[in-house]
């Protein structure tokens, strides 16, 4: 059986590579997918890599994942600061392993930024580390599943 991990991307991360490269970087959305796809391969994984500016599509993969996947990587954007609907989401899901992962290091940034709603009920988070946060994220994952 094919072992899936959700890679979910919340919003704005459709404009990565477009603007604010001194944040964010170079790479665009697309270009992490195929790295995440490229790294999954030998790991035994395959991922499945989304995109939504829509809170309510976010928890829809969330449920979905939760009897499709073996694993999520999720990059909730700003909805990780505020998103109850996603924690919710994630708990309905346990034991699933959930690897929460920004690009930007969010407690070197604007205090709003610090708190994340995921956090408590993700397994880990990983932040700061740029797309290789993917990277690292799909290897623990792997050594999980
Ligand atoms: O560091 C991260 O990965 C974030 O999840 C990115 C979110 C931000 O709201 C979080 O606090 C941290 C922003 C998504 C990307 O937004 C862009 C905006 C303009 C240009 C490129 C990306």
């Amino acid at each position: 059986m094919t072992k899936t991990v959700y890679v979910l991307n919340g919003p704005n991360l459709n404009m990565l590579g477009m603007r604010e490269p001194g944040i964010y970087g170079e790479k665009t959305l697309e270009e992490i997918g195929e790295d995440c796809r490229n790294t999954a391969k030998p790991l035994g994984l395959a991922v499945d890599f989304r995109q939504s500016n829509h809170e309510g599509e976010l928890v829809d993969w969330i449920q979905e994942a939760g009897s499709k996947a073996v694993g999520i990587i999720l990059n909730p954007g700003a909805y990780g600061h505020t998103s109850i609907a996603m924690h919710d989401a994630i708990r309905a899901i346990a034991p699933l392993p959930v690897a929460e992962v920004h690009l930007s290091n969010i407690h070197a940034r604007e205090p709003f930024r610090h708190h994340s709603k995921i956090a408590p009920v993700a397994t880990g988070m990983i932040c700061g580390f740029g797309p290789q946060g993917y990277i690292m994220a799909l290897h623990a994952l792997a050594a999980r599943v």
